[in-house]
């Protein structure tokens, strides 16, 4: 096989929310509404509405989309873009600071996982839309203080215009990375998130969670209820399965070949 042709798995690129962790519903929820009682606003994003709000990526352009649709009269607010970004500031500290205590661990296999890359020597990164320093707070609060440096590649946040279902941040990732699309695996949990890695040209495996779970993932490689342990397998509900019901480095590679 040609080097133009090889198609050998060198990189897992992961996305955060839902993905390495249960982050939304008992994470980033709460901290919004944290940030709103601290500015004074009556609103409260509860579990069902929090869901329909997820359509929009970004916590920034979340609370703008609720403005527009829940509370228009706020966007006659002076400042609006300023104020949205101070009001979204104090929910990431309300965010970092749930991370601080420990309150929201990995999904099963996704330190196992993580840990039998590395040893394979294939390569692991981030692409996410979320704040880069929950990024950091999440991989140090469970993985330990060393862990984001086990990523070649954080792509995170502001740092590309599209935020998912745009491919920009998975175009962003792989060019730091120099490795082409074939070559790489998007791990994602939504169909926002499964948008984007497909349109960037990234096979791609879904572990859903309870916001998830029903959304469209027309063309994943695999669709799992998580990735799975020796102790508690995986359920799949489309497309390839791992052998045993976890995935490993060797399930990958073989979706790769
Ligand atoms: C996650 C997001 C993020 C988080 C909130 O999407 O959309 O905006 O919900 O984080 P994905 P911020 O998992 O597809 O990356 O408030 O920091 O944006
Ligand atoms: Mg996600």
């Amino acid at each position: 096989m040609t080097s133009r042709e090889d198609t050998s798995l060198r990189a897992v690129l992961f996305d955060v929310d839902g993905t390495l962790a249960d982050t939304e519903r008992d994470g980033h929820r709460p901290a919004f509404n944290a940030a709103f009682v601290e500015s004074g606003l009556d609103w409260e994003w509860g579990v069902e509405l929090y869901g329909e709000l997820l359509a929009v990526t970004g916590g920034k352009e979340r609370i703008r989309h609720y403005i527009e649709k829940h509370v228009p009269g706020e966007l006659d607010r002076p400042g609006l873009n300023d104020w949205i970004a101070a009001l979204h500031k104090a929910k990431t500290r309300h965010y970092v600071a749930m991370l601080a205590r420990g309150d929201i661990p990995l999904r099963p296999g996704v330190a196992r996982l993580i840990r039998e890359l590395r040893e394979a020597g294939i390569r692991i990164a981030i692409a996410t839309t979320t704040t880069p320093e929950n990024v950091t707070s999440l991989l140090e609060s469970t993985l330990g203080p060393d862990s984001p440096g086990w990523f070649d590649v954080i792509g995170a946040g502001d740092i590309v215009a599209g935020k998912k279902p745009e491919p920009d941040i998975y175009h962003w990732v792989l060019e730091r990375l120099a490795l082409p699309a074939r070559q790489c695996i998007a791990l994602e949990d939504s169909e926002n998130g499964i948008r984007s890695a497909l349109a960037a040209g990234l096979d791609t495996v879904i572990t859903v969670n309870a916001y998830t779970r029903f959304q469209d993932f027309t063309g994943a490689a695999a669709v799992l209820s998580h990735l799975g342990e020796p102790q508690q397998p995986c359920t799949g509900l489309a497309g390839s399965f791992p052998k045993g019901g976890w995935v490993d480095a060797a399930f990958l590679a073989t979706l790769k070949a």
